[in-house]
């Protein structure tokens, strides 16, 4: 009984060491907060899944048999907006951070594809061709207020805001190609460069724009100054690479490669260098989507979605107040408007 007590109360030693050890870990751990949301058929169809900027702990977010592509982060990493054929054909819609909560915020029969979150966390843009060809469209992120910023006969496709939502990047095809900008109210456009980009995002300082290219005649990853001048070919391969994603600090850029002969994730610094595959297996891997910087940087670890027990997993408020121990629910993410998980 003696030697039973002892063992009983080292084992609770134990549990309090390791308990104060994490809550007094400093905060720093921002980079561990980061995460890249992505589309993935590991699954058998296409999911919105997240994962760490190492790679490490994929996490699906949707599960539906549908189509369900295209995730971008609301600005302050609350929500993502997506695009899925659900309702039997391609329209906007839009979920907690978790996976949760999937709202759906176009209701046209035609397509409706390819969310970006305005800067100001108000606006999303997208393409539809709600109007008989593509064009680029804007709406309040409840869907209402739907605004048309193009009218051409040409394809217009990837709107992506600039950092202070006054203007944005998109491509126009079959007539007059090339990559443009307008102001967010459709005013203003602007013929940047004659070639055509895939999906384009801006840096975070607002002086470059990154995007998929076959300029050339093989498709990379490059960056232009806002005013289209300083062409720059970022990626080495030429192996059918698009969908740049800048990280929140403007170091990195995420992107997806065919390179291995099928869709993975790779990261790289901005100037095309210290390359890190994030994706390795024989399924389609594409869109992928930095979360923007937000609260979750705060120094809490993460979280494996999962019950990891009263004395490890819990929720506090966004600041680290009111810490409650339990259930971790998601992945180091909101758990509603005032609460993260934690590990
Ligand atoms: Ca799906
Ligand atoms: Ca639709
Ligand atoms: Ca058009
Ligand atoms: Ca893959």
């Amino acid at each position: 009984m003696r030697i039973a007590c002892l063992l009983a109360g080292g084992c609770c030693l134990l549990l309090l060491t390791s308990c104060l050890r994490r809550e007094t870990e400093e905060p720093g751990l921002a980079e561990e907060m980061q995460l890249i949301a992505f589309n993935s058929e590991r699954d058998g169809n296409s999911e919105i899944c997240v994962m760490r900027v190492d790679g490490s702990e994929p996490r699906r977010l949707t599960d539906d048999p549908a189509y369900d592509a295209w995730p971008s982060w609301s600005p302050d990493g609350s929500e993502i907006a997506f695009s899925s054929t659900r309702s039997g054909n391609p329209d906007i819609y839009v979920m907690d951070a978790d996976g949760g909560n999937i709202r759906q915020i176009t209701h046209h029969t035609s397509g409706d594809i390819w969310p970006e979150w305005s800067p100001d966390g108000r606006r999303l843009a997208f393409t539809s061709r709600r109007d008989g060809n593509w064009e680029i469209y804007t709406a309040d992120v409840d869907g209402t207020n739907l605004r048309r910023l193009t009218e051409t006969a040409a394809h217009e496709d990837f709107p992506a805001w600039s950092p202070d939502g006054s203007r944005i990047v998109f491509c126009r095809m079959e007539g007059d190609d090339g990559t443009y900008v307008m102001n967010s109210d459709g005013g203003d456009v602007q013929k940047l460069l004659e070639t055509q980009g895939l999906e384009y995002s801006w840096s975070p300082d607002g002086e470059r724009i990154a995007f998929g290219s076959d300029h050339g005649g093989f498709r990379g990853i490059y960056t232009i100054r806002a005013d289209g001048s300083d062409l720059q070919l970022l990626s080495t391969t030429y192996a059918g690479e698009n969908c740049p994603d800048w990280s929140p600090d403007g170091a990195r850029i995420v992107f997806a490669s065919w390179r291995d002969g099928d869709g993975e994730i790779y990261v790289m610094d901005a100037d095309g260098s210290n390359l890190q595959k994030l994706t390795d297996n024989d399924f389609e891997e594409e869109f992928p989507s930095w979360r923007p910087g937000g609260e979750l940087s705060l120094g809490f670890r993460g979280l494996k979605g999962r019950n990891v027990g009263e004395e490890t997993g819990g929720v506090s408020q966004g600041d680290g107040a009111g810490r409650r121990r339990g259930v971790v629910p998601c992945l180091g993410m909101r758990v509603d408007n005032s609460l993260l998980g934690f590990e």
